[in-house]
């Protein structure tokens, strides 16, 4: 990965003095980390004060929204971005948000401020007690002993955050931005982390050995598989394989291309249809995904039979956790590829393995399958799709498939309030792709905040909000648990809401209005310089 020639400033040469602030600055600007998202309070105003030109400062109005926002352009980049909160208050509120990029192992730089050193004894006003505060979310925390360790501290967290794919966190009291820098030799990081892209011949001569004696093999992609590499890589592998290819339930992210005749769908999330779907095969390789992440909770094993399950992935812990006779921990493109010019080559199926749904029935009322169907058919190939519409999930799949890298992107920790930002983030970052957010009235109001955000910014983001009147699928749950639910449904005014916030919106009824608005509005969003939302009514799923 390219990474800018690393110039050190500090004091070197021992001319002129620099702060600790200045040897941030020098740090953001190294690592590209020069778009500072964040929701600021009093122990950020001497940081923030007079901020260089050009780092680029982006105000969310809560810091759920700062950090998704940030996670999406993460994702986007595919790099690490710079978010900057306010004490134990911001930290506090964005901890969903961490939690969902630790899940989604999104790297996120995330500087947090605290009081000033010199009377933190005194716990004054504003203090933060920050230990375990996000749990052991982030994948790195840091509170600097002194003031000269800050900045290596931050390039450390950059270093953290990319290895270990997640939120890494620095504290810093809002006194040290002031203190003079350390000299360069004091920063503890280095300056060149270049990853060791290889895989060794015995791990995969064990994996074609596994392979090669089965009679039905499958494949399953997970979330890590989301590049164009690994894309291309896992293509090749099961083109040699000619075997059916299924995504990982509750991914954040495609693993393989959805549009593909060995494309079989997505794999059941509980073990009582788990083993129904692999009962046909004797041996399944899981690249990317751990073996099996599930909700709810079934009895039984994950397989009915002795089937072989096997997982490649370069994430250690779901190498670690997965129910497997064989893990490999590598670059899983290195695997699929090496294994694609070794193992057996078989037969490809006819025909195509995945049959979509029919199209819901061209009548009123207008429900969520129409509006996904409609998208479905609209959407350009290269869409980034930001899925947080709980009951209507599994229906999103079915009818929009993932064409592309990134064409799928959900929080996989399951935590409402990221995906509205997360999408906006992802625009902003990737501004030649469109971007459709599809949300439930729930998932919206949770993240509503991050609307301003998207318009002040400039996020063409399309919102397409999906208004049954409550929490739909915890309705659904309470009827599988046999009583009536505790809470009440809700109406909402999104789009009043939207337009407080500044975005654009529209209040949709029918089907000929939806047909007509998105036949309007899809050809246009690689140019959208503004969010739009749709809050579209729809006639709630039955429970
Ligand atoms: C921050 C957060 N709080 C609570 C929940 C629990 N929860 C899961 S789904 C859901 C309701 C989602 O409603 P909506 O977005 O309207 O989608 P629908 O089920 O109606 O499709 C809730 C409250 C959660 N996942 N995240
Ligand atoms: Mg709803």
């Amino acid at each position: 990965m390219g990474e800018a020639a690393v110039d050190r400033g500090g004091r070197a040469g021992g001319v002129g003095l620099s702060t600790v602030r200045d040897a941030a600055f020098d740090v953001f600007r190294r690592r590209d980390l020069t778009t500072l998202f964040s929701n600021p309070g009093s122990t950020e105003v001497p940081f923030l004060t007079g901020l260089p030109e050009d780092l680029d400062f982006v105000l969310g109005l809560h810091e759920g929204a700062v950090v998704s926002m940030a996670s999406g352009y993460a994702l986007a980049r595919r790099r690490p971005s710079l978010v900057l909160l306010h004490t134990t208050a911001g930290l506090g509120n964005a901890v969903n948000a961490i939690a969902t990029c630790r899940a989604n192992r999104t790297p996120v730089v995330i500087l947090v401020g605290q009081q000033d050193r010199r009377h933190i004894a005194f716990e004054p006003f504003l203090s933060g007690r920050f230990e375990g505060l996000a749990g052991d979310y982030p994948v790195w925390v840091d509170q600097p002993l002194r003031a000269q360790s800050v900045p290596g501290a931050i390039e450390r967290a950059y270093h953290e955050a990319e290895t270990r794919r997640g939120p890494a966190l620095v504290i810093v009291p809002m006194s040290d931005w002031a203190e003079e820098a350390g000299e360069p030799h004091e920063t503890a990081a280095a300056d060149r982390v270049l990853r060791a892209a290889a895989c060794d011949d015995a791990s995969v001569a064990a994996l074609a050995v596994l392979i090669d004696r089965a009679e039905r093999p499958a494949l399953v992609a997970g979330a890590r598989m989301d590049t164009d590499e690994r894309w291309d890589a896992l293509v090749a592998l099961a083109e040699r394989l000619g075997c059916a290819v299924y995504q990982e339930a509750f991914s954040g992210q495609a693993g393989f291309p959805q549009d593909h005749p060995q494309w079989a769908g997505l794999l059941p999330f509980d073990r009582t249809r788990l083993r129904d779907t692999l009962d046909p095969y004797d041996t399944v390789v899981a690249f990317g995904a751990p073996v099996f992440r599930q909700n709810p909770y079934h009895v039984g094993p994950f397989t009915h039979g002795p089937t072989t399950l096997a997982v490649v992935s370069d994430d250690a812990d779901e190498v670690h956790r997965s129910r497997a006779e064989l893990a490999v921990l590598a670059a899983p493109e290195l695997v699929a590829r090496a294994l694609a010019e070794r193992v057996r080559e078989r037969p490809r199926p006819e025909g195509r393995l995945f049959e979509p749904p029919a199209p819901p029935p061209d009548a009123p009322p207008l429900k969520a399958a129409h509006v996904l169907q409609a998208l479905g058919d609209r959407l350009a190939e290269d869409t980034v799709v930001v899925e947080e519409c709980p009951s209507n999930q599994v229906e999103l799949t079915l009818r929009i498939p993932a064409r592309r890298p990134l064409g799928f992107v959900s929080a996989a920790m399951g935590g409402l309030g990221w995906g509205l930002s997360a999408s906006a983030g992802l625009r902003l970052g990737l501004p030649e792709r469109p971007v459709v957010a599809i949300l439930g009235d729930g998932a919206t109001v949770f993240g509503v905040q991050g609307l301003w955000g998207a318009a002040r910014y400039g996020a063409g983001v399309l919102y397409v909000v999906l208004k049954n009147g409550g929490y739909r699928i915890m309705d659904q749950l309470a009827a599988r648990q046999g009583g009536a639910p505790a809470w009440p449904s809700f109406d909402v005014d999104i789009a009043a809401m939207a337009r407080g916030l500044g975005c654009d919106a529209t209040a949709i009824g029918d089907v000929a209005q939806l047909h007509a608005t998105l036949d309007d509005v899809v050809p246009g969003l690689p140019e959208r310089a503004s969010p739009l939302l749709l809050e579209i009514t729809v006639e709630p799923d039955s429970v």
